[in-house]
């Protein structure tokens, strides 16, 4: 069966940036589920579910938190699954503290941070993940990279059908 991947914000204020992964991750066909624990509110709830993540069918998980944001790398502690944090852009300091707290983990104790607010990338990363043993969604990712490709190359050709008549 299909692995799941998970989206964990550490505040419902995260939404509309997680809403972002959770669009990418249903347009690859993924199945997910998408949960509100806090590293320092709910820290109990939130190690549970990291710990018994893997029993749960999940293949990766992804962290949305800002400010003093621990909570991926409190996941982190109590799974080896692989985790993905997504430093959230709060008011005061422009998402560079939640940079920071994400992404200089200690050593041996990994999360793959992605850029401040950088939801799409996350859902992709998660893709590529669990892609590793699903050839389908391997495909369909091979398929985005295509469009990707397509689109630029299109805007290519219209800017330089646009200086060339000027
Ligand atoms: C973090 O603090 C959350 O992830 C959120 O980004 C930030 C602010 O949380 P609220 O005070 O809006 O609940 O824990």
């Amino acid at each position: 069966m299909a692995k799941k991947a998970a989206i964990i914000m550490g505040s419902d204020s995260d939404r509309p940036i997680v809403q972002k992964a959770m669009d990418k991750l249903a347009s690859f066909g993924i199945p997910y589920e998408t949960h509100i624990f806090s590293a320092h509110r709910t820290p109990v709830q939130a190690a549970e579910f990291a710990r018994s993540a893997r029993d749960n069918g999940f293949g990766v998980l992804i962290a949305a938190a800002g400010k003093a944001a621990h909570l991926a790398g409190a996941l982190a502690a109590q799974t080896t699954l692989p985790i993905i944090g997504i430093p959230v852009k709060s008011s005061t300091l422009d998402g560079l503290d939640a940079l920071l707290s994400t992404v200089q983990m200690p050593s041996g104790m990994p999360v793959a941070t992605v850029a401040i607010d950088g939801a799409e990338n996350a859902a992709i990363l998660a893709a590529q993940i669990l892609a590793l043993s699903d050839d389908a969604l391997a495909d369909k990712l091979i398929a985005m990279r295509e469009d990707m490709t397509a689109a630029v190359l299109k805007k290519e050709k219209a800017l330089q059908e646009e200086l060339s008549a000027n």
